[in-house]
Parts: C-alpha cells; structure tokens; sequence
C-alpha cells in the first residue's frame, strides 16, 4: 500500500520564526499572533487541510550573540516577542476536533512536576491530540534567565533530559491506574485511592513525590518528538522519541540517518516503526513553475541577512566579528565552542566552510536540504521522490507568509498528493499518536521506556 504522508504546520508563537524579513510583505498577519483569532484561524485552515497537527517551536531566551546583544534580534523581530507556545493549545483545540498540537518544552530549566500536569491538562483538553517536542535548549541567554550564569554543558542536559523523562513516565504512567476514577455518588466516592499512587521519585536532580494530579487523559503520554542530531541527541531520541526530526545535508544523508535512527531505536528494544522520521520541507508553489519562482523570487528579495545572523549568533558564533574567509572550524576552536555549540543553524556549517560560505547558507533559504519551488506536480514530484528514497515519513512545513504558505500547500499540493494515494482524504483517528501509528494506538508501544511504568510498577 502506498504511505501517506505526515504534513505539520512549523509554527511558532512570535513574529520571526525562521523565515526573516518576511514580516513586512503586506498579506503576512504574523504581527497577529498576540490575538487568539490568529490561532483560531490558522487551526481551522489547517484542519480543512487535514494536516496531521500543527509543530510550535519554542526558546526561553533571546538571540543576543550576534553583535554582543538582542538589538538586532528586537529589529528584525527575530523569535522575539514571542509567547507561551501552550496557551494557544486551548483555543484551537475548541475549534477542531482532529487536528493534533505538539509542542516545545525545554527540559532544562524548570522541574518536571509543573509540567507533567500541564502535558495532562492539555491531553484531557485536546481529547488526546497533545505532542510534546522535547528540547534541552541552546541559547546562553535562556540560562541567564533561570538562574544560572551560563547554560548547562550539552551533555549534561541530555542527562538532565533522561531523569527528566523518568520522572515524566513515573507520574503520567504510573501514578494512576485507568479505572482510579470511579464517580461513585452514592458511596461518596469521587477517586479509589487504592489506585493512585506516590512516585516517590529520588534521583540526582530530582526529588518529585507525587501522586499526578491529573488523572490518567487519553493518552498519558504526549506523543514524543525530537530533533537531536548530536551522537547524545540521537541517542535520546532512539530510546524515547516516536517522532525524529532528521537532519542532514542531502538525500543521502537523509536516507542514511533515518536508517541510523531506526537501527538505534532496536537497539533499544523498540521496533523500527515505533519512530516516525520527519524533515523540514522549504516549499514555494504555485499554479505554474513560473508564478511560484516569482513568489520565491519575492521572498528572497524581503529576507533580511541580519535576521538570519541573529538567529545563528544566539546559540553560537558572532559571524560578523570575523573575516569572511576565515574558517569555521578554527573560530569554533578558538572560542572554544567545538562541542558545546549546537543551534540547528550552527550545524548547518560545514567542517571545511568559511564564514562567507557560512553566509551564504544561512541567508539563502534555497539551499535548505529539501527546498522546492515549482508547479503543484513539480512539488508532489519531489515529495514523492524523497520519501521513497529516504523512508521518510512526514514533513514540518516552513511558512514564509501566515497564512499565505499554508493556504497554497492546501490549494495546490494536497490535491496532487491525493491523486498519488500519498496523503489522506479524510481523518480517521481521532488522538494524534493514533494517527502516526495506527487506529487503537492510543497509548505508548509496550516496548516504550515509559510504558515500565504501568499499574505502578519499577515505582520503588
Ligand atoms: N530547539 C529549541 O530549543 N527549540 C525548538 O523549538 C527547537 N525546534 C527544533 C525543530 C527542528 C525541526 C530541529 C531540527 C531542531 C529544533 N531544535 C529546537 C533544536 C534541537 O532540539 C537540538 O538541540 C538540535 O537539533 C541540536 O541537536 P543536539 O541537541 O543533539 O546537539
């Protein structure tokens, strides 16, 4: 049978995602977003368009490397201002019924407690369409903000992550059984308490009694998603995440990491379809080939360099203090970042590359591993291409214009994709973990480290 394609919506709660620039064209309503109607908007749009959920990235801090501060960053309106990526669940939620919400939320700074009943809430106000994009953070000023003087070292936070996640299973699993609640007016009795359970979690950075004081929604678990790319990232991801934001440089690349991570993912026991391989897809379409490299043409004339300079100096290297042919490796080593330094963008240098041809990638969103622009049959080519070359199973969509980029995929891609069988005509499930891995997959795979958990057991 042919596989249909996961399609997000990238999103985040702020002007300047990652598309810079972009703000300024006169039909983008990015300047919106402190409004809930922004939101209600854009659910209904993409639940119309039977997107699989809509993916909000998320940062605790400001970019302020580049030129030693956030003025640039406030200028270009680079991920700042920006707001809670949780609180818009709510109301887009009440305005769909299937389309899924994952969500940002660092595990580095704040402890697990608060959060795991926040996670809950929203799987109970969702009816079970809440995803979780687990990040460690990468951005100094992000430490700064929660009391520390400089952000915890990279794998450190992988390790922080891990009890993090322990605890998490701990009191989304295995604090209350299934049939805790019993609503049983005439005896009086709301909850057994035979069923509810203290974690009593101790462990090297947390101390979490419990009970959960949600009770158990219809997933527990969020659905996990990902997007390490460093050996310890990986990791992470191939013992916890169900969904992985691949990275990579090419389609082979591709091909190979999403091979790498599913290896991993049996290693640790889980099956090779229990994680699902996303990538982010650059796509300017439209009617023709002609009008859609028109639109791109657009874009590009209104990218700002300094918006995308911004974003790569907050978790990194100021470019702008070197000279353009001097080579990245050796300013990593001489600010001895090798190892430490890891924003996606900052990624994305080449060992060998110098700071202009740095630049040059970083300000041109054409140079994105898969970016396309053409004709609706063009697009669903590449599509297609690349899923059945790489066994990827879904996209992250980048927006260059709310709701301009969402609009023209719905209009002239879905359609094509249809024809092929590639991408569904309709919902079926109804809790987004169902939707990647099948009606009745409500739950965590048993082979899940949370899954341990259950009926309260491991608990002590
Ligand atoms: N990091 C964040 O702090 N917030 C985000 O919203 C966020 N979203 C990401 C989305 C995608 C598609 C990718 C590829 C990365 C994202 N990251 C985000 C960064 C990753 O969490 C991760 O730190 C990065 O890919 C480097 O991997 P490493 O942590 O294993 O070194």
């Amino acid at each position: 049978m042919t596989k249909q394609i996961s399609f997000n919506l990238f999103e985040m709660n702020t002007v300047g995602h990652i598309s810079h620039g972009l703000w300024v064209h006169p039909s983008n309503t990015r300047h919106q977003f402190n409004d809930l109607d922004f939101w209600i908007a854009e659910a209904k749009l993409l639940e119309e368009g039977l997107f699989d959920s809509v993916f909000l990235a998320d940062v605790i801090g400001t970019y302020d490397g580049y030129r030693a501060g956030p003025e640039t960053a406030l200028r270009e309106a680079v991920q700042i201002p920006s707001n809670d990526p949780l609180l818009v669940i709510p109301a887009m939620a009440s305005v769909t019924s299937k389309l899924g919400f994952a969500a940002t939320f660092s595990t580095t700074y704040e402890p697990p407690f608060a959060f795991a009943r926040r996670a809950s809430t929203l799987d109970h106000l969702t009816k079970g369409r809440f995803g979780w994009n687990i990040v460690t953070s990468y951005l100094p000023n992000a430490a700064r903000n929660f009391s520390l003087d400089d952000e915890v070292a990279h794998d450190d936070r992988y390790a922080i992550a891990e009890e993090y996640l322990d605890v998490l299973y701990k009191l989304w699993e295995g604090s209350w059984d299934d049939d805790a609640v019993v609503r049983d007016r005439d005896n009086h009795v709301y909850t057994d308490p035979s069923k509810v359970r203290y974690i009593n979690h101790v462990g090297e950075h947390y101390k979490v009694a419990g009970p959960h004081l949600s009770e158990p929604s219809l997933q527990r678990t969020p659905v996990l998603f990902q997007a390490g790319s460093s050996a310890r990232g990986k990791a992470f991801a191939a013992r916890h995440a169900e969904g992985v934001f691949v990275g990579g440089t090419t389609l082979e690349s591709y091909a190979k990491n999403i091979a790498d991570i599913r290896q991993l993912a049996e290693e640790n026991g889980r099956g090779r379809d229990h994680v699902k391989t996303f990538a982010s897809a650059v796509i300017v379409v439209d009617k023709d080939r002609e009008s859609a490299l028109a639109k791109a043409e657009e874009y590009k004339r209104l990218s700002r360099a300094e918006g995308y300079l911004a974003h790569a100096g907050g978790g990194g290297i100021d470019l702008a203090a070197y000279p353009k042919d001097a080579l990245i490796a050796d300013i990593l080593a001489a600010e001895n970042r090798a190892g430490r330094d890891n924003s996606p963008e900052n990624r994305r240098y080449a060992p060998g590359a110098t700071v202009g041809e740095a630049l040059e990638r970083l300000t041109n969103f054409d140079q994105s591993a898969f970016y396309v622009a053409g004709s609706p049959t063009e697009v669903a080519d590449a599509i297609e291409n690349w899923v059945a070359t790489t066994d990827l199973d879904g996209f992250n969509l980048r927006q260059f214009l709310t709701p301009g980029s969402a609009e023209d995929f719905i209009e002239y891609v879905i359609p094509e994709l249809q024809r092929r069988g590639l991408y569904r005509t309709a919902y079926g499930e109804s809790t987004l973990r169902e939707r990647l891995f099948g009606a009745g997959q409500q739950r965590l795979f048993d082979e899940h480290p949370g899954a341990r958990y259950r009926g309260g057991a491991h608990l002590n």
